[in-house]
């Protein structure tokens, strides 16, 4: 569609398609090979005495956070729905977002020239999924499938049909749709009336309202977001959009004309201030997105709120505090930059090489600081061990991912320190592997994901009190230390405590701290899974020296002998780390989703309804969920969505400890 409105407008020559390669919007080579957007870019064109800015944003679930995050920086929210495929999971997303921005939105039902495209029914499954604003068409189709040719505008009553240029003209309407245009232009007057106290006194009394009051208060209605008008489209065969390009000049606000900004005066102060769309007020602009490239730089993509910025200037990073300058300042034109003059409120524009300014900052005039409040990230749902496809290529992979984090917010790499794995979460496979092959081609390095490995523990469940003597006396300085504890578990979190029970000078004062430390070292090391010991309490109650052999390593060999012996003794288990699993379906798949949480071991804590939604909250072992994310699609045909945190350790279940413990190859004992 966007691309069509390009080449309609004569802004691109040719019209460009994602699916041979030649869209002006889909240019990254990952977007081309999945025919599909993974990232939002950004076009302007000239439509009437306006000029238009967009953003067109992906669909594809693993890639919604771009979606989300540039919809902050947008006046107004178009609505496609594929006339055969109806309302997705990712329209019913996008609206949510567009509700929460508060986005006035108009709706195109597309493709309308496919097989089996089907009005009525895609406009029944808008109707039925989304009931504020309501959906309201305010044309017809004229055919459907390969005889879709036009469209009647039910507030003129005008029938227009359109050649393979796109280019409309005008026709009488069919005498086969008079009915349904009447009946829908019924409706259509009726919803408006809802919407408007003095016209609904004139329906109900039978008065004629006149077009141009329909025309206003339609306006109005759609401005307010009382009302999403729906029309028909076909943007492959250029039907409709003349109309459509028309309707988002007539309904969607102006930069002027939309709900003002709110800012905060600090950052997480409330947002007490309106910022007015004003070229002469200091400026101030919401960050929405950030793309890194290895030879030009940093590119940071910004919607100015109130102000005006020109080429060679500075500004504030209001959420770091730190001052910026920069170049030229750039309009988008898909992949191409163009150089501009200035720009102000409404305008989304870029500059490049700022070193501290990242996606969801505000940036503003130096003395007249403002900060708008960003939605934050979404979280990571899907977690990989990731490594070098070559070995020795590890700095150069890190280097990297850590860059694509820049751009992608949604990418984390951290390091687990217990598996010494260095884990990559992001938002889905497809999401990681596009992610891996934008990597090998910007960054020429390969890179690997494999199953993490599941941080384990061991604890104990019993006491015991042992001795652990460690005792060298043959010929020369001998070795000799003597130690003798008692130890007893902690409840689940407890960590470690150390007691010292010494009396009498049994062990010498400078010995002791040895004891803890032999002891500590032994806990990092685990005893029966080689996973580190924890919720143990150790106290050191007696033991013996020697005046000329004993010394500390010989205390600290000790102290790790006797842990040894009474973890063995003290009913050693496992413990497995539990996830807090945040699930969330429609009605319909709550008994599925909650018998595959207990097939998966999981503890059900609670749900909630949010409308047609249901939250489900459940403990879940991390090691029954690292294939949950293809598991919910599939249960739920991507109509699900779910986050993770961690929760806490529990003992896992005999099969699990047994497993966990016969791999467990120990090294060779130094000692
Ligand atoms: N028949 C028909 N096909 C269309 C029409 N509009 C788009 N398509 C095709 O639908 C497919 C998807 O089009 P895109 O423009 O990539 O759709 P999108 O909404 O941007 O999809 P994502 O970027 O994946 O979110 C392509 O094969 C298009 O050629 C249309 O009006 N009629
Ligand atoms: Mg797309």
């Amino acid at each position: 569609m966007a691309e069509a409105f390009l080449y309609l407008t004569k802004t691109t020559n040719r019209l460009g398609s994602v699916v041979d390669g030649s869209s002006v919007l889909d240019y990254e080579p990952e977007e081309v090979k999945r025919k599909s957007s993974l990232n939002a870019s950004f076009h302007s064109f000239p439509w009437k005495k306006s000029q238009i800015t967009f953003a067109d944003t992906p669909g594809g679930e693993n890639f919604l956070n771009d979606t989300r995050s540039v919809m902050q920086g947008v006046d107004g929210a178009v609505v496609l729905v594929d006339a055969v495929d109806m309302v997705k999971v990712s329209t019913e997303k996008g609206w949510a977002y567009a509700d929460s921005y508060g986005l006035p939105r108009i709706i195109a039902i597309n493709k309308m020239d496919r097989e089996r495209a089907d009005f009525e029914k895609t406009l029944e499954s808008v109707q039925e999924t989304f009931s504020h604003p309501k959906a309201i068409p305010v044309a017809l189709p004229i055919g459907a499938e390969n005889s879709f040719s036009g469209l009647v505008d039910l507030l003129r009553l005008k029938a227009f049909k359109y050649d393979a240029a796109g280019k409309a003209s005008e026709t009488p309407i069919p005498a086969d749709l008079k009915d349904q245009v009447d009946s829908y232009r019924e409706k259509l007057i009726e919803a408006i009336a809802e919407t408007d106290d003095v016209l609904l006194e004139k329906f109900l009394e039978g008065h004629d309202i006149t077009d141009s009051e329909l025309d206003q208060a339609l306006k109005a209605a759609v401005k307010n977001g009382h009302i999403a008008p729906v029309t028909v489209t076909s943007s492959l065969k250029l039907i409709g959009l003349d109309f459509f390009l028309d309707m988002i000049l007539d309904f969607l606000p102006s930069p002027l004309e939309r709900k003002p900004y709110l800012a905060s005066l600090a950052v997480d102060g409330p947002e007490e201030i309106e910022k007015a769309p004003d070229p002469a007020a200091p400026f101030s602009a919401l960050v929405i997105k950030t793309t890194v490239d290895p030879f030009a730089g940093q590119l940071t993509i910004f919607r100015i709120i109130s102000g005006t910025l020109t080429p060679d200037s500075g500004f504030l990073n209001v959420n770091r505090g730190q001052k910026e300058r920069f170049g030229q300042l750039f309009a988008l034109e898909g992949k191409a930059q163009k150089a501009v003059e200035e720009a102000g409120p409404g305008d989304i524009v870029a500059v490049s090489k700022l070193k501290s300014v990242l996606t969801g900052d505000t940036i503003a005039d130096e003395a007249n600081p403002v900060v708008f409040k960003a939605t934050p990230p979404m979280v990571p749902v899907v977690s990989f061990a990731v490594e070098a496809k070559n070995k020795g290529d590890e700095e150069k992979v890190f280097a990297a991912i850590n860059k694509m984090t820049v751009e992608d917010v949604t990418l984390k790499l951290t390091r687990n320190n217990q598996t010494k794995e260095m884990i990559l979460s992001g938002m889905g496979q497809v999401h990681l592997d596009a992610i891996l092959e934008k990597i090998k081609r910007k960054y020429s390095v390969e890179v690997v994901l494999k199953a993490p490995k599941v941080a384990f523990k061991e604890t104990i469940k019993g006491r015991a009190k042992v001795q652990g003597k460690y005792k060298k006396q043959t010929g020369g300085k001998g070795q000799y230390g003597d130690a003798v504890i008692e130890m007893e578990p902690l409840p689940r979190g407890g960590g470690f405590i150390f007691e010292d029970k010494i009396v009498g000078g049994v062990i010498p004062r400078q010995y002791i701290p040895a004891v803890e430390k032999g002891i500590i070292e032994a806990m990092a090391g685990g005893v029966v899974s080689g996973n580190p010991v924890v919720d143990c309490k150790v106290a050191l109650v007696f033991g013996s020296y020697h005046d000329v052999d004993s010394s500390e390593m010989a205390f600290k060999i000790a102290g790790s002998m006797a842990f040894k012996k009474a973890f063995l003794e003290c009913q050693p288990t496992i413990l497995e780390p539990i996830m807090m699993l945040t699930v969330t379906v429609p009605d319909e798949f709550m008994g599925d989703v909650m018998g595959d949480i207990s097939s998966r071991r999981g503890k059900l804590l609670g749900t909630e309804s949010h409308g047609k939604r249901q939250i489900i909250n459940a403990h879940v072992p991390q090691m029954e969920l690292l294939s949950y994310s293809p598991s919910l699609t599939s249960m739920t045909g991507g109509r699900g969505s779910f986050s993770l945190e961690f929760a806490h350790y529990d003992e896992a279940p005999a099969q699990v400890r047994e497993k966990v413990i016969s791999e467990y190859k120990p090294q060779e004992d130094k000692e």
